[in-house]
């Protein structure tokens, strides 16, 4: 069966009220959890609710290498591609050298290393669009602390009736 063009994910719309609002913008379904957490206000749900003013964060600085976030859809998906926004120390501009393992339903699939900087968009693109039902990402090596503003997935659409083959 032949697939139709990806696209984004859908994203969710309407005012926001405070953190509790946001975290109920995690779509329905998704478990997100986490190595570890550093407060109530930075939650793993805070890298996953569409803003990038609210983060995960695993909390301690420095020394924290081996820390991961991980979702699991509840059912397998289609990725296209996932996206990361950076959120590290950002005192004059700073940048550090980042490393960062991607696992899909338990086996690491790609690496994002180099220079980061705070607010940065890591992006990666599959070759061929990849089905999995868990994403975890392990950051193996950092100068800064652990964590991430906002992670976001493109998801695969699913063939429709009137897709032309
Ligand atoms: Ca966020």
């Amino acid at each position: 069966m032949r697939r139709c063009d990806g696209g984004a994910a859908p994203t969710a719309s309407g005012s926001v009220v405070g953190e509790t609002a946001l975290r109920d913008r995690v779509p329905r379904g998704w478990v997100i959890t986490a190595s570890r957490t550093w407060t109530g206000n930075t939650l793993p749900e805070d890298a996953f609710d569409g803003d990038t003013t609210t983060k995960w964060n695993a909390g301690g600085f420095p020394g924290l290498n081996g820390q991961w976030i991980q979702v699991d859809f509840g059912s397998p998906r289609t990725l296209v591609g996932i996206q990361a926004n950076v959120e590290q120390v950002s005192r004059l501009g700073l940048r550090f050298f980042t490393s960062h393992e991607i696992a899909l339903d338990g086996v690491p699939v790609f690496d994002w290393s180099g220079q980061t900087a705070d607010g940065e968009v890591l992006s990666h693109t599959f070759a061929t669009p990849r089905t999995a039902r868990v994403v975890r990402i392990t950051t193996t090596r950092s100068q800064s602390w652990v964590a991430w503003s906002e992670i976001s997935f493109t998801f695969a659409h699913a063939p429709v009736a009137n897709c032309r083959s």
